[in-house]
């Protein structure tokens, strides 16, 4: 395990892969590397990228690492996709688009998908953000697919959030009601060598200004014509480098909680499904219900008895 994870800090691109699937196994050495690790955290951008199917974020992800490797950063990029399993096709589009870096060491580029467990892959992914952030990555990109919750989880990890919409999707609302609006950093209309961007940027101004959005920007961009990029690129370093570092910190202490309580939640579900599975006395409370001697809700409160002791 030493030496995964000092493979890890070397940034060896082996050893990268290696621990970040034993994070997605949870197997037994996942805890071990992540206390080794977690210490080395702290350095990397973290950019998270969002928003409806087919917007062109890998296309845009692409685009603004070429910039970043133009300037000599390094740049790891992970897709993550809630929706569908292993290897799906959305996952596939990405590696081949993404083929423009695969023979730059500078990028290193690696997707996760959902093993049907929502809450399993948002802490994965937090985790497997930890790995390349150690390894010495100076952006570590978070690409989601989708407007849900699922991804707003994923995505709340990231120093700066990028909502991706695009014309003629009339989703922008859809995707404010789906909680991106607090979110987002930097809104960018994509395709905007396609008609229509103007009017999803005035869309989004009407919606910001209804809002205390100070911070929030809307940007025309194109991943197909270039069109854009740069100013892209230099919106997220003037947001690194800009004064709402209180306002990141105070948010970074907010996800830190919001992500322990969950682990919280999703272990003691786990320990509690364990136990009861075990336990014969589950059974005759489970056949009691059926006999209808005892209530679900009365069975549940006997149940959470004889898991925990509040005492404690
Ligand atoms: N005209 C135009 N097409 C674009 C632009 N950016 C991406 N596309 C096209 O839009 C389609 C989707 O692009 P992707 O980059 O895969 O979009 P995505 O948001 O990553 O898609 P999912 O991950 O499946 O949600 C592809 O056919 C791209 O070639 C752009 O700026 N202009
Ligand atoms: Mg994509």
């Amino acid at each position: 395990l030493k030496t995964l994870a000092s493979g890890v800090l070397k940034g060896d691109r082996v050893s990268i892969s290696k621990a970040i699937s034993s994070i997605e196994d949870r197997d037994e050495n996942s805890r071990d590397l992540m206390s080794e690790l977690y210490p080395r955290t702290g350095r990397a951008l973290i950019v998270g990228i969002t928003g409806p199917p087919g917007t062109g974020k890998s296309s845009l992800v692409n685009e603004l690492a070429k910039v970043y490797r133009s300037k000599g950063k390094t740049v790891a990029i992970l897709a993550v996709d809630p929706s569908s399993p292993i290897s799906g096709g959305a996952i596939l589009g990405d590696r081949v688009r993404m083929l423009d870096h695969s023979l730059d060491s500078g990028v290193y580029i690696r997707s996760m998908a959902s093993r049907g467990d929502e809450g399993g892959l948002s802490r994965a992914a937090r985790n497997a953000i930890r790995v390349l952030d150690a390894a010495g990555y100076d952006i570590v990109i978070v690409e989601t697919v989708g407007i849900g919750q699922a991804e707003v989880e994923i995505v709340s990890v990231a120093d700066l959030v990028i909502v991706v919409l695009m014309p003629e999707l009339g989703d922008e609302v859809q995707a404010v009601k789906a909680g991106l609006m607090e979110i987002a950093d930097i809104f960018a209309v994509n395709k905007s060598d396609l008609p229509g961007a103007d009017k999803v940027i005035y869309n989004l101004h009407s919606i910001l200004n209804s809002h205390d959005s100070s911070s929030q920007v809307a940007l025309k961009v194109s991943a197909k014509t270039g069109m854009g990029i740069e100013e892209l690129a230099n919106k997220i370093d003037e947001f690194q480098k800009g004064e709402k570092t209180e306002l990141r910190g105070k948010r970074k202490m907010k996800n830190l909680a919001d992500e322990l309580v969950r682990n919280v939640a999703l272990n003691l579900f786990e320990n509690a499904e364990a136990r009861l599975k075990n336990d014969p006395q589950f059974k005759e409370i489970v056949a009691k219900v059926g006999e209808r001697k005892l209530d679900p809700e009365s069975a549940t409160d006997l149940l959470v008895e004889r898991l925990v002791d509040y005492s404690k």
